[in-house]
């Protein structure tokens, strides 16, 4: 008996995926297989091998004090009476529930705001002339948001207006800008970019994020034993805190990277493995900060490099990006996106990843124990984020020698190229993209030239061609079968009629999936977006960037808001928002701001909350009535687009333009039938 224990036991340390269950997306699960018959492991397997604590996921575990870890799991057949479960201090479920859910808010805004940080110091730096290797490339971008910080653009000499040096102006910005962190006084600046009933219901609320930092410090202590025990409470802070990220430090990543390089306006691209290519160097850029990236491509597209691959025997360098450099560098240069996050182990098990690259945020640490089994180099860069297996280098990246560092790591995959072993196999698969939106070029795609910038996208809101704007965004997760959900989500959308803004790696889903293309209007959508899209040449997706772009969606709802005609405030808006496949943390810093900027946002797979009913029903209903937006869960992903699409309708009825919607969509014989 004990002998078969063991046995079975070493059965399921050795479970393997299957492929076809694993993923959607035919590369994925060529590669999944590949890995298997290689003896190699991946994600997806060691989801098989390994099951989630099912006590942990209804969010009811506490380990925040060494008397614990205290867990509470609801009883089975439901709670009946009162509800007698506490810790040893006495904790209540939604105590715990609460303090954890603001901790997955805490990382997932301390991880968003510290990138952002770290462009604000390279942008000080390049203001201040130390930083050589780059420059401000969108100096009307810098112009347009020194209002925002009190910079003035312009001086007065002798009664006449001037314009200001644009130097002066970029010190003045970044050093207002990175003191966002952590001013002694006052509110973040970036709050009065908010529709001006959303910033009172803050106000109101005594939710206005300080500075950054704080709003997170916050959250670690009101957390610690014995300290905030009152759910309300706890979230209260938590909302300060993904404010302070979505309408602070991501946007400020945003903003700040346009200006230094550049904001995006549509470019054509590719994804999938298949932008991989056996005959040249693949250097593939993983992780989230384009500061590194900027620089890598900057090198890899230099003649003298490509001259050097030449003379390695390679036809020249292939880039490719995963997770959100992947959309980082899509945006602003066209580079391909080779994989999604699910994807990293997959893109070195093609056996022809001559180096891989990384910063922070997303990467996986068995990429190391991948890269051991090929000639891959596995090179971490950023000081933060290291990994303890002897196979991986160190290159540490610093802004004052940035290009000398990328044209190391460069070279570096170059001289690689010739030690690839004779195991290639690149999958065929890849799709056309065009991504690189934002608010600027939806304001010039869909804009009028004559009364307010966002007029023709509202006007069709109103008219009822587009139903609604859903923001589609966030991971994948080895939980769950990779891509489906963000591909049904979306579709479903579509073929209702919601023109979708998506970021992340619901972007590069999308991607693969052929949507980001003007053609998938006439096959995915209703007729009405169809018609809206094949009229202005754009895809029905409209792919708006990294995660830390997220706010990139903030802001075009806002211009919606100011357009005129759907609303005050973003809560009137016939919108929603999603994340069907989310996993890290940033994701529920994302989700919490949207709820709390007016959003109805559904996540799927699960929410860790379900294991404290009351305040779960706190995050799903009384939210609404304090911010106008609540959360939800629905994993099924066509019921998780209708409740979305069910939003969007009251939304339309509450505004009095269901209606035109019911005109809009009549077909000739009703139309017919209704003159007769
Ligand atoms: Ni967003 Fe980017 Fe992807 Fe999820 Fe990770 S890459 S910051 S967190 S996994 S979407």
């Amino acid at each position: 008996m004990e002998k078969k224990e063991k046995a079975v036991k070493k059965e399921k340390a050795l479970k393997v995926a299957d492929p076809v269950k694993a993923s959607i997306d035919k590369a994925t699960q060529e590669m999944i297989a590949r890995a298997q018959d290689l003896g190699i492991d991946t994600i997806f397997d060691r989801a098989e091998s390994m099951k989630p604590c099912n006590i942990g996921m209804q969010g009811i575990c506490c380990k925040n004090c060494s008397m614990g870890p205290c867990r509470l799991p609801l009883p089975k057949g439901g709670i009946e009476g009162e509800d007698t479960r506490k810790g040893l201090c006495g904790a209540t479920p939604n105590t715990i529930a609460a303090r954890n859910f603001i901790r997955m808010i805490a990382g997932g805004a301390a991880a968003h705001s510290d990138h952002g940080r770290c462009v604000a110091e390279v942008f000080l730096s390049v203001a201040r002339k130390e930083s050589h290797d780059y420059a401000i490339k969108d100096a009307d971008k810098l112009l347009s948001i020194a209002p925002y910080f009190d910079v003035a653009t312009t001086v007065e000499v002798d009664g006449e207006v001037l314009d200001r040096d644009i130097d002066e102006i970029a010190v003045e910005v970044a050093e207002k800008a990175l003191n966002e962190w952590g001013k002694a006084e006052g509110e973040l600046y970036y709050l009065k970019r908010a529709p001006a009933p959303l910033y009172e219901k803050w106000k109101k609320q005594g939710v206005l994020p300080r500075n950054i930092d704080r709003e997170i410090v916050e959250i670690m202590h009101r957390t610690h034993i014995g300290v905030d025990q009152d759910y309300k409470n706890l979230i209260k802070q938590g909302t300060r805190a993904a404010i302070a990220d979505g309408w602070g430090g991501s946007m400020l990543a945003t903003d700040l990277q346009d200006v230094l390089f550049g904001t995006p306006y549509p470019v054509q691209s590719e994804a999938n493995l298949g932008v991989m290519k056996d005959d040249h160097v693949n250097l593939i850029v993983h992780g989230h900060e384009p500061v590194l990236s900027e620089m890598i491509v900057a090198a890899a597209q230099s003649p003298a490099m490509v001259e050097y691959a030449k003379s390695k025997g390679a036809k020249g360098i292939q880039l490719g990006g995963i997770c959100c450099t992947a959309n980082e560098i899509l945006q602003r240069h066209g580079i391909p996106t080779a994989a999604t996050f699910l994807q990293q182990e997959l893109a070195i098990i093609t056996g022809a990843c001559d180096a891989m690259v990384v910063d922070i945020q997303c990467i996986m640490q068995n990429l190391a124990n991948v890269a051991k089994c090929f000639h891959t180099k596995l090179i971490t860069t950023h000081p933060i984020a290291k990994m303890e297996q002897d196979n991986v280098m160190h290159i540490e990246f610093d802004e004052h020698h940035a290009m000398e560092d990328a044209e190391k790591i460069v070279k570096l995959a170059i001289d690689n190229f010739k030690n690839r072993g004779a195991e290639v196999m690149i999958p065929r698969q890849k799709n056309t993209q065009i991504a690189g939106f934002g608010v600027e070029s939806i304001e010039y795609h869909l804009g009028g030239s004559f009364r307010g910038t966002y007029y023709t996208l509202n006007d069709n809101i109103i008219n009822g061609r587009i139903r609604g704007i859903a923001g589609v965004v966030g991971c994948n997760n080895a939980r769950t079968r990779h891509n489906e959900g963000h591909i049904a989500v979306v579709k479903e959308l579509i073929k209702n009629d919601v023109i979708v803004l998506t970021t992340g790696c619901n972007g590069i889903a999308c991607a693969m999936e052929g949507l980001l293309t003007p053609e998938a209007a006439s096959v995915y959508c209703g007729p009405g977006l169809a018609e809206v899209c094949e009229t202005v040449g754009i895809p029905p997706v409209l792919h708006l960037g990294s995660c830390v772009d997220n706010s990139r969606i903030l802001l075009a709802a806002t211009e919606v808001v100011k357009a005129g005609g759907l609303g005050k405030d973003i809560s009137d808006l016939p919108a929603a928002g999603s994340a069907p496949e989310w996993m890290s943390e940033k994701a529920i810093s994302i989700g919490h701001y949207f709820v709390t900027s007016g959003v109805y946002t559904v996540f799927g797979y699960m929410l860790p909350t379900s294991g404290a009913p009351v305040f779960h029903d706190y995050l799903s209903k009384e939210l609404e009535k304090i911010y106008g937006g609540m959360w939800d869960l629905e994993v099924d992903p066509v019921k998780h687009a209708q409740k979305m699409i069910a939003h969007i309708d009251k939304k339309r009825k509450a505004l009095g333009i269901d209606k035109a919607r019911e005109r809009v969509l009549m077909d000739m014989a009703s139309r017919q039938a209704l003159e007769a």
